[in-house]
């Protein structure tokens, strides 16, 4: 089944928040933001701006009927700023005027002074100045200290990775308005409309059932709309609510980059011990997170990076400590992978160093390493039903790994000016949210008199295709066909206490409560029928829109079992709800069973480099990858491939640099670099690993929206290797993004 929305996109009719037809006289938004990234607010005068015609009020901290806290699991984060600043480009005062125009030319009239702190960029500076968002974490399992002993070989090493702009197509914004009993009904472009809900209540001062959050679709979020949609949200709904006018904020690119966070830079240090046959028996890794100035999502994202610092692999000897540390750059949010792509990270550099140190492929390290069935995660989860050794026998006979290597190296002999780089990246994802209590989802079913069908359910339609599974869920489960089936808006009236559409898990847990939902109403219609026929519930089954009985089609078909079912009044509509079983987590230990299943699968990456230029291509992204029995292969094949890209994205070229002053330099896409059509692989072949999939997984399809991002990990590997190649002396480092520039570097470091 393609994408529901395929047609409406690409006629562009699909409607996105900057396309809701406002009410006539809505005001419009601009944010005076700070211009210094650390700092005392020691002047600060607006009356000149307050008096251009056409500006309505401009609104301060002092203005918020409520609580000025937006922080969702520390509350750490004012809306406005009050005295002191923590980066550039935090807000202090919005402005509402009858035009963008009109509000933009009154930030120029704004006067502000500040006596400007000393200002952090580094979290490893940051940590010694005891400056950490709250206190650090760390994973343990066996005992490190005891097995350095027992190893052969020991490597250290340092690694950084960079942060990562969401650029989802669709800026940051929202649009809210007065409705009856001083209510407010706000579209918000956010992945998570109950969070903006609470929030909003939480600054108004109101109780939550007048805060009405609608969300159509959004046009990408990546993470980006998981938290950070609710600022903007909050602003325009103070100015409506006070005003009592419509106002809509939708954020210029420019604004969107400076004021939002971004993945999270990290920095750190590893230490791995390997036996004589390359087991690893040790690993010890400390981890410096970059959070900026306030917690937001920070302390689930270094969850998630603690429970992934592993890997593929089993370890039976590790321990790992995440610091968060506060810096004075915007707070870092959730991007697609949560953490774990910066954990995967380190321990892929600690083999890639050891097999460096030792002469050998790291595949050789990586496949005798790899998690088996009944594996103790770190976390003491025990690994179930293991598919990273399947995978990687598929991929190394059906890609032919050993030629491809031998190839490698044969034209790495034949050629001076180019060389060519090939590396292997498995991973393994652990599907659910690390909070336990998140895992939980509501839909609402209503069939019509007509038979046509509406559903609304807590996920966010976000451009991943999660509306089209919806309707797969509710057409397999009645036996239907697709076009009876319309998906609402995301509507907090309609399905209230929605976690965000985050972790890779809209589809599995939305769809499981769609699911239940659907499935009782199946059960009334069922005996409907029964009624009708005048025989047994178990006699009856829906099959192809007609009532069959033992097997034998009937003259009942749909609409005409709809309509009876209406006239007995028997109840079509039906409220599903699904809470993930098995999981906990017992924070006191650090130990549980946090993840409903894992998701598995490797990747093989070759480039070629141009070693005079610095310049190279990806060539071929090889994957064998464990959708489970996937439910729809377009779309699941579409979010891998996207996540591939986005990946190498982050590991090869897109690279956030920041002056002293805590500045953002590339806030542009002038000097922000994500990859184009050019710089994308130029093949990515994926075969389905072929499995049954787990009960847990919707329709037994495995969640795919995160997982496949950390293939693009393997190209930063694949290019180190050719780097080498070329440049024997190359002390190989751990420094990504590996941007030409640095490839450059390295090529010809002595
Ligand atoms: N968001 C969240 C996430 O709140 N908790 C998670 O575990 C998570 N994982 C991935 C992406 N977003
Ligand atoms: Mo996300 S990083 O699943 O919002």
């Amino acid at each position: 089944m393609k994408n529901i929305d395929s047609i409406s996109h690409v006629t562009g009719k699909s409607v996105y928040l900057d396309d809701i037809p406002v009410q006539k006289g809505t005001l419009n938004g601009a944010i005076f933001a700070s211009s210094v990234a650390h700092g005392k607010i020691s002047h600060l005068d607006y009356s000149k701006a307050e008096k251009i015609s056409g500006v309505e009020r401009i609104f301060s901290y002092k203005d918020i009927p409520g609580k000025n806290q937006i922080g969702g699991i520390i509350e750490d984060e004012t809306l406005f700023a009050e005295n002191e600043v923590h980066y550039q480009g935090q807000p202090i005062l919005l402005v509402i005027a009858k035009s963008e125009y009109i509000a933009r030319k009154a930030l120029s009239l704004i006067e502000v002074k500040f006596d400007e702190y000393e200002v952090i960029t580094d979290p490893r500076v940051a940590q010694e100045k005891g400056q950490l968002l709250f206190p650090p974490r760390t994973f343990k399992l066996g005992n490190t200290d005891d097995a350095w002993s027992k190893c052969e070989y020991i490597f250290e090493g340092k690694v950084e990775n960079g942060g990562q702009e969401h650029l989802y197509i669709e800026t940051q914004g929202s649009y809210a308005y007065p409705i009856d009993n001083g209510s407010l009904r706000i579209h918000s472009s956010t992945q998570g409309a109950t969070l903006v809900q609470k929030m909003i209540a939480r600054i108004l001062d109101l109780p939550m059932h007048r805060i009405e959050i609608d969300v159509a679709r959004l046009g990408g979020a990546f993470g980006g709309k998981e938290d950070q949609a609710t600022a903007f949200a909050c602003m325009v709904s103070l100015a409506a609510f006070i005003l009592q006018k419509p106002v809509k904020i939708a954020l210029n690119r420019h604004d969107d980059m400076r004021m939002t966070g971004k993945r999270h830079p990290y920095s750190s240090d590893f230490r791995i011990g390997l036996s004589k046959d390359l087991k690893i028996l040790a690993f010890k890794a400390t981890m410096y997170q970059n959070g900026g100035a306030a917690s937001d999502l920070s302390p689930a994202i270094m969850e998630r990076t603690l429970f992934h610092s592993t890997n593929a692999y089993f370890i039976p000897n590790t321990e790992v400590t995440v610091y968060s540390c506060k810096t004075n750059l915007p707070p870092n949010t959730a991007f697609r992978g949560f953490g774990a792509p910066q954990g995967m990270f380190v321990i892929e550099s600690a083999i890639a160093k050891a097999a460096c140190q030792l002469n050998i492929s790291p595949i050789i390290i990586q496949e005798k390493n790899f998690l088996k069935e009944k594996d103790e995660f770190q976390f003491g989860q025990i690994a179930e039903n293991v598919n990273i050794g399947k995978c990687y026998e598929i991929s190394k006979k059906t890609y032919n790994l050993d030629l491809l290597e031998k190839q490698v190296k044969e034209f790495n002999t034949k050629n001076i000016d180019f060389k060519k780089g090939v590396s292997l990246m498995p991973i393994c994802f652990g599907i659910s949210f690390t909070k336990t209590p998140m895992n939980q989802a509501r839909a609402l079913v209503h069939i019509y008199q007509d038979g046509s069908i509406g559903i609304s359910t807590g996920a966010i339609e976000m451009g991943q295709a999660v509306n089209t599974k919806m309707v797969q869920v509710a057409a397999s489960v009645f036996s239907i066909n697709t076009e009876r089936i319309k998906i609402e808006s995301t509507n907090t009236t309609r399905v209230a206490n929605t976690s965000p559409t985050a972790a890779s898990s809209g589809a599995d847990l939305n769809g499981n409560a769609l699911r239940i939902a659907c499935i009782t109403l199946l059960g009334r219609l069922i005996d409907t029928a029964a009624k009708i026929l005048n025989c047994n519930s178990s006699e009856i089954e829906i099959k192809d829109e007609h009532v069959f009985r033992n097997n034998q089609k009937t003259e009942i078909y749909w609409e005409k079992l709809i309509e009876t079912a209406f006239l007995d009044r028997v109840c079509l509509t039906e409220n599903g709800h699904y809470a993930t079983p098995i999981i906990y987590f017992d924070k006191t230990k650090e130990k549980g069973h946090p993840f409903a299943y894992h998701v598995y699968g490797t990747a093989i990456t070759s480039v070629t480099l141009d070693c005079i230029r610095g310049t190279y291509e990806v060539d071929d992204v090889k994957i064998v990858h464990d959708f489970g029995n996937s439910m729809n292969t377009i779309i699941d094949r579409g979010q891998v491939e996207g996540a591939v890209v986005q990946g190498i994205g982050w590991m090869t070229m897109e690279e956030l640099s920041y002056d002293k002053a805590g500045k953002l330099m590339s806030n542009s896409l002038s000097t922000y670099k994500v990859p184009d059509i050019y710089s994308a692989p130029k093949n990515i072949e994926i075969i389905a690993l072929e499995t049954k999939g787990p009960e847990l997984a919707i329709l037994r399809s495995k969640a795919v929206g995160e997982p496949p991002l950390m293939y693009g990990i393997g190209a930063f590997f694949a290019l180190q290797k050719a780097i080498k190649a070329f440049n024997p002396k190359y002390k190989i480092d751990f420094e990504a993004p590996l941007t030409p520039e640095k490839v450059l570097m390295r090529l010809y470091q002595c």
